[in-house]
């Protein structure tokens, strides 16, 4: 156990078979007092039997073995329910492709101290990301700017997904209605946290792209994260002005009009 509790690390894959058992090593080499939970969507190059190997090897490795394919955020819906329901302090979303280095992990866990959520950044100050085309800079950099504008936060790496939540934080956002599947997944959660007021804070990181297996990026999923950013920021913008219109409304008619 840390200072911070129990500690529970969700690592879902989908054909990961070259990266799992190096992941959940260098996991429980950084963080040892960890536990990891990796969330496997019954993938067909026999990944989960590989992390059912871990988990028999280590007390602190288990394995969700879920139907199918249903996109990462599903994946890490069902890991926080299982890490909530068994008492965990904080949860821990880490891809299995090594993009999110489990050596920066304390770097967060330490965050944790004075917040309520710490996401992994590549673009605040001292963050970075290592071999990436381009093409893919310029759209996680465009996502997040629409983000920004869209709904008004300040974080600079909304959608990133290397994130720690504290479990009271998770309990309170409504982990229940989350529809988004995608990279919008989380952006969803750092934005139902900011939303119910917690503290959200970014820490730098170096995003190193995989070197082995396959990314399940498309363009669905671009494009779910436009239309459901866009869709929120429009409710959100609309909300904002019927309060500023019941704050003028509700006051004195002679006072206004004088
Ligand atoms: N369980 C599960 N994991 C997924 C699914 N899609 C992606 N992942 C995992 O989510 C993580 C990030 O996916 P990745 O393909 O690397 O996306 P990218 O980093 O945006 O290119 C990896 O660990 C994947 O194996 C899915 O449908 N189910
Ligand atoms: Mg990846």
């Amino acid at each position: 156990m840390s200072d911070l509790g129990k500690i529970l690390v969700i690592i879902p894959t989908y054909n990961e078979a070259e990266n799992v058992e190096r992941i959940v090593s260098r996991v429980r080499a950084s963080v040892p007092a960890a536990h990891v939970l990796i969330a496997d969507d019954n993938s067909p190059d026999g990944t989960g039997r590989l992390a059912d190997d871990l988990a028999a090897a280590d007390a602190q490795v288990e394995v969700l073995h879920r139907r199918g394919k249903e996109g990462l955020g599903a994946a890490y819906l069902a890991g926080f329910h299982w890490g909530l329901e068994r008492g965990y302090d904080v949860l821990v979303e880490l891809d299995a492709d090594g993009s999110h280095q489990p050596e920066q992990l304390p770097s967060l866990l330490a965050a944790l101290h004075t917040a309520d959520m710490v996401k992994g950044s590549r673009w605040v100050r001292g963050g970075s990301v290592v071999n990436w085309p381009q093409s893919r800079k310029i759209l996680s950099l465009g996502g997040n700017l629409w983000t920004r504008l869209m709904l008004g936060i300040p974080l600079k790496d909304a959608t990133g997904g290397y994130n720690v939540f504290r479990a009271e934080t998770l309990r309170n956002i409504g982990l229940d209605d989350i529809a988004s599947a995608g990279y919008c997944f989380q952006v969803d959660l750092a934005w139902r946290a900011l939303k119910a007021g917690f503290k959200v804070v970014e820490v730098p990181i170096t995003f190193v792209e995989r070197e082995y297996g396959d990314s399940k990026m498309s363009q669905q999923i671009v494009i779910e994260a436009l239309i459901r950013t866009t869709l929120w920021g429009i409710a959100h913008r609309a909300r904002q002005l019927r309060e500023l219109g019941r704050r003028t409304g509700s006051a004195p008619v002679g006072e206004v009009t004088r």
